[in-house]
This record gives structure tokens, sequence and C-alpha cells, in this order.
């Protein structure tokens, strides 16, 4: 049987689709495929490496607790990035300002990289899958310049690529640069990516729906009703919506990405914006979402038209399967 091609090949392929392309993007894929494997590492390894696990005794930009394995990954990423010169700057969770690139080289790169450097950890000291969020922008701003923030507020229709890296059961990078979405399954033994899910399509309808109900008090009205509806079949002839959520969003993505489904993080009395980060959290997943031909909406319209004003903003989301985001929709008499 004909192996599968590696992410490497598959890289390569897409470039020679881009006559005109120098390489960058590719190096740039290239980059984040070797981080995921060292942070894949550190995250398959969990209790085994003394002093990996647990919190870090410190606080994020969000005033969220940081666990050490955020600011290991985090420190990953920003180094890889660091020894190449595809990005001239980089936006993180766990950095209240821009990261700007050195310019080590003759010039600095033509992108930048939003990150959520390893997104649910605090599900790791508990075995849950945990991942890596990324989003790839052009700058807008001079080559040669030092990045500054106007090259990270750009709405999420501008992303030339983005993706996640899971660390489950198995280890996936799943990502779309404008041309559909692949997954690709790292095999442990030989420490390569394979393409084992080619061009993912989200089913129009699906049999979870995904969200924290313990705050179900909090919600808007509509999302409260939404997610009654889940619960009460239309008719007999309609299946029942089974809810699955485990507090990682990666996880709970790829699942309805793969099964179909829906996942709401709602705004409520503690969040008014919801707790998700537009940048690298809500943008990147939406651009998936809509590539693998889904529905990705703030609650009001597509998040992926939304102008950011704020590097660490939150949005509301609700995404996944497109009949059932609909049908939220139609909860509130937009559809
Ligand atoms: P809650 C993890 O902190 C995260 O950002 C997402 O991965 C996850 O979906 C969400 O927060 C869980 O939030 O309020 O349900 O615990």
């Amino acid at each position: 049987m004909k192996r599968k091609i590696t992410l490497g090949e598959f890289i390569i392929q897409q470039q020679t689709e881009y006559p005109h392309a120098r390489g960058e993007m590719s190096q740039l894929l290239s980059a984040l495929m070797v981080s995921g494997k060292i942070i894949n590492k550190a995250v398959q390894h969990g209790g085994l490496n003394e002093g990996v696990l647990g919190a870090s005794g410190d606080e994020n930009v969000q005033g969220e607790t940081q666990q050490k394995l955020d600011i290991l990954a985090n420190n990953i990423i920003i180094e890889a990035f660091e020894q190449r010169q595809e990005v001239c700057g980089i936006a993180s969770e766990e950095n209240e300002q821009v990261v700007v690139l050195e310019k080590k080289y003759k010039e600095v790169g033509k992108y930048v990289l939003l990150i959520d450097p390893l997104d649910g950890s605090s599900n790791i000291d508990v075995t849950v899958s945990v991942g890596t969020i990324f989003a790839i922008y052009r700058r807008v701003t001079p080559e040669g310049s030092e990045a500054i923030l106007k090259d990270f507020l750009q709405p999420g229709l501008k992303q030339v690529a983005a993706g996640y890296i899971i660390y489950g059961s198995s280890t996936m990078m799943v990502y779309s640069t404008g041309n559909g979405v692949n997954g690709f399954t790292l095999d442990p033994s030989s420490g390569v990516f394979f393409l084992t899910h080619p061009n993912i399509r989200i089913p129009e309808t699906g049999p979870y729906y995904s969200v924290n109900e313990g705050k179900m008090h909090l919600f808007p009205k509509q999302y409260q009703d939404y997610i009654e509806s889940c619960k009460v079949p239309k008719s007999e002839k309609d299946s029942l919506v089974d809810c699955r959520y485990t507090g990682s969003l990666v996880a709970d993505f790829h699942r309805s990405l793969l099964k179909g489904g829906i996942y709401l993080y709602p705004p409520s009395t503690f969040h008014p914006n919801g707790k998700l980060r537009l940048l690298y959290e809500c943008n990147p997943l939406a651009f998936l979402c809509e590539q693998a031909g889904g529905k990705a909406i703030n609650g009001e319209g597509r998040v992926l038209e939304m102008q950011p004003t704020d590097l660490h903003q939150r949005a509301p989301l609700v995404i996944g399967s497109t009949k059932m985001v609909e049908q939220f929709e139609r909860m509130r008499g937009v559809v």
C-alpha cells in the first residue's frame, strides 16, 4: 500500500501551486510543525518531567493562572521563530505586548504570527486534550521596519493561514492556507506528521452541542433557548443532540469539525464579550470552520468580519455545523 504523504511533502506540493512563492509560508508552517513536536513531547511526558506540571505562580495578561507548560510552549514557539526570518513579530496570549523579532538577518519576514501556545492548559494535570492555536497574516507596515500593533489588529478575513495542533489520544496538526482544511497525524515512532484527514468538510449538522451549561443562568435568553432546543427533539424523526464539553476549546472544536456539532461560548455577566480571545482563538478557528464549509458567528455577525481594537479582546463564539448555527440564529429571528 502506498504510504501517506508527509506534512513536509504536502507543504512543498502546495508551494508549487504558487509559482511566485519564495517558500516563506512553507518555512513558517514547518517551524510550527517543529514547535508542535517539541511541545507534544513536553505535554505527553506530563508528570514524568519533574516540575513541568501545575501552575507557574504567575498570571497572564488576562489575570488567569499561567500553567508552567503555557510558558514553556510559548517560549518554544518564540525561540523557533527567532532563528528564522519569515515572521517579523508574534502576538501571544502569554505576552501583554507583541514580541518584535530582531533584525538578525538582512530582512525581517513579511508575516506576523498570533498564537495561543497551549489552549486548555488547566486540563493538562488531568490528561485532557489541549492544543496550540495559530493565525498568520501578512504584515501591513513596510518590510524591514519593526512590526507594530497595526500589523496584528487585522480582521480575520485577512488571515493567510490558520490552524491548530491538538495534543490528545494522538497528536494532529490541522490547518488551512485558504484552499480547504487538511489534517496530519504525528507518528510518534518516526516523528513525522502524515496526511490522514485530507480536505476535511464539517457535516452540515451533527450529534453534539458543546457549552458550559454550569453557567446557563448567566447566558442571554437566545443562548438559553437554543440550548434547551437541543434537548427537546422537534419530532420523533429528530435525533437527540448530546452534550459534549471538555473545557478545552481545541478538543471541542476538533470534534465538531470531524463529526459535526456546535460549540458555544456565550457572553455572560462575568464575561460580557465572552471569554475567548478574538485574535488567537476565535479568528483562526472561524477561518478553519468556514474553509471546511461551516459557520462561525459572534452571536450577531460573522467573526471574521470583526475589526479588532485590542490585542487581547474577547468575543462570543458560536461555531460549527452550518445548519446548527443557523438554528441558533433563528432563535433571534436572524435567518
Ligand atoms: P470555562 C480554556 O481556558 C478556554 O480558553 C477554552 O479552551 C475552553 O473552551 C474555555 O476556556 C473553558 O472555559 O469557562 O467553560 O471553564
